[in-house]
């Protein structure tokens, strides 16, 4: 959310500086530069205001004139006329067009290109790269073409006023002209279309790629499957990844009430606010692992709604559609390793943000150990050691209570998409103690099954953290044998 962002310019000899504000917050500063006799113009685009101001001391070229007009002067706004004058209808209106042309054309400012909030990430990987250039190189063009037709277009409006009585030109339907301005767009089109096209093919290339990871999307979580990697067809490493922030971090019911638009938690909430992980909405519980210097291939696909794969710093996002699978790939160069973020980038309901992607890549032979280690887990089969205590238990199962179902049931099991736990007769009563379990383990109507995501160890956790929590306390013991058989 910007708050305030200044931006001078000087465009066609006009001289001014316009102020990105927040209205809410930047109202009491308005009046002062109006009375400095500077113009002021102001525009507003949903929650963001602009705000154009303009010293008519400044004025040249052909605005010059406007500094004759009816203009409050910086000494004589309240002192000579006594009064405040507006400025002429023609001023107003140039500048509104100034503010406009100013807003579209913010990209051009070169400390913005670099590596910014405000433009396209270049990313980390050729491809990446590749789609920033591109982005760059069009924007020049366009940028190019809007100063020269909105220039054109002020010069017109300013030149052919109607004080001045001018006389219509007489070149309408001029067919060398028509010719000239139809064939120009389409070589500049053409001239585009190039270069945009050699990268969507290269992007489209997933030959002879090393490694191959599954990408499922669920409701509100990832799952990766490994599939292939090298010579080995089978891999047989799978598991889900869920967001790790706590739920107190996000829990802000007055701004859910909408009783707090603006400002940060801690204008909001004072010292009561929750202090944000560094990594806030983004880190999860296990991350994809991938290595450097090898082509990984997506496949990407959904279980339930469209969920799309977005990982800005390796130029990637491809919808995860339910029955279909895509593909995408990625190799991001040897020197690149560390964490990278991406987020579901397609609207998918109710917790879309939720569900942020983590990806480590590591250098090959760090990889190669993590898989191993992996399959090794995966090889061994559900672990159904019992729990030694209830205490045991519920540590886990807290844990995945957090990760799984709290967004769903309410962080503290007061309910929300389903039903809440506390006191409820499911959590509570032992005539239940197996419904309960089917549930979990098989799903129910919206309730998703959690066979896949969760070991039996976790479900038995979960459980029996569900009928000890929050005054629910049963003193219920689940086994993860109980959830096995
Ligand atoms: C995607 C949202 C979602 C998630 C995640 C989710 N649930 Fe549910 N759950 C539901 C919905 C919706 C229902 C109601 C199902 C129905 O209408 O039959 C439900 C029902 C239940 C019930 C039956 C409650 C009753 O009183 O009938 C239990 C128990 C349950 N969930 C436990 C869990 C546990 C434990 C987790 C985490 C491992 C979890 N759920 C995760 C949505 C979810
Ligand atoms: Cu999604």
């Amino acid at each position: 959310m910007i708050e305030s962002y200044r931006l001078s310019v000087s465009l066609l000899g006009f001289g001014g500086s316009c102020r990105l504000v927040n209205p809410m917050t930047e109202r009491r500063e308005r009046y002062p530069l109006l009375r400095r006799g500077f113009y002021h113009n102001e525009l507003h685009y949903g929650k963001v205001g602009v705000t154009i101001s303009i010293n008519p001391e400044t004025l040249s070229g052909p605005f010059a004139a406007s500094k004759n007009l009816r203009l409050p002067t910086a000494a004589g706004a309240w002192g000579k006329q006594g009064a405040y004058a507006m400025p002429s209808t023609l001023f107003r209106r140039a500048a509104t067009a100034l503010t406009l042309l100013m807003i579209s054309g913010v990209g051009l400012a070169s400390d913005w290109t670099e590596r910014s909030d405000h433009n396209l990430r270049p990313g980390v990987t050729p491809i990446s790269q590749d789609v920033y250039d591109l982005h760059m190189a069009i924007l020049y063009v366009v940028s190019a073409i809007g100063i020269l037709v909105f220039g054109l277009i002020m010069y017109s409006v300013f030149a052919h006023r109607r004080s001045k009585r001018p006389k219509p030109a007489d070149f309408h339907e001029h067919v060398f002209l028509e010719i000239l301005w139809t064939v120009i767009p389409f070589f500049i089109l053409v001239g585009m279309t190039i270069p945009a096209t050699k990268v969507l093919i290269r992007m489209d290339d997933s030959s002879a790629s090393e490694l191959v990871v599954k990408v499922t999307g669920y409701r509100w979580k990832w799952s990766y499957e490994y599939l292939t990697y090298q010579d080995d067809n089978n891999v047989g490493v799978n598991f889900f990844s869920n967001l790790k922030t706590p739920a107190e971090q996000f829990n802000r019911p007055a701004l859910e009430a909408g009783l707090f638009p603006y400002g940060t938690a801690a204008e909001n909430y004072g010292k009561d606010a929750p202090e944000k992980d560094h990594n806030y909405m983004l880190d999860v519980d296990k991350p994809l692992y991938i290595p450097s210097g090898v082509k990984v291939r997506f496949l990407i696909t959904s279980d339930d709604v469209i969920h799309s794969f977005y990982m800005p710093d390796f130029g990637l996002k491809k919808d995860a559609i339910p029955g279909f699978v895509n593909e995408v790939w990625t190799n991001v160069p040897v020197g690149n390793e560390g964490t990278y973020y991406g987020q579901c980038a397609e609207l998918c309901g109710k917790n879309h943000a939720f569900m942020p992607i983590e990806v480590r890549v590591v250098a090959q032979d760090e990889f190669d150990g993590w898989l191993a280690a992996e399959k090794e887990k995966a090889a061994s089969g559900p672990d159904l050691t019992p729990f030694s205590s209830l205490e045991s238990a519920l540590e886990l199962g807290q844990q995945k209570y957090a990760a799984s179902c709290a967004l769903c049931h309410g962080a503290n099991g007061e309910g929300g998409i389903g039903p809440a736990f506390v006191g409820s007769e499911m959590a509570t009563k032992p005539e239940h103690l197996q419904e309960h379990i089917d549930v979990l383990v098989n799903g129910r109507n919206a309730m998703p099954s959690f066979k896949a995501q969760l070991t039996p160890r976790d479900i038995a956790a979960v459980i029996t953290y569900e009928r000890n929590a929050w005054g629910n306390d049963t003193g219920d013991l689940i086994q993860p044998a109980d959830i096995a058989k």
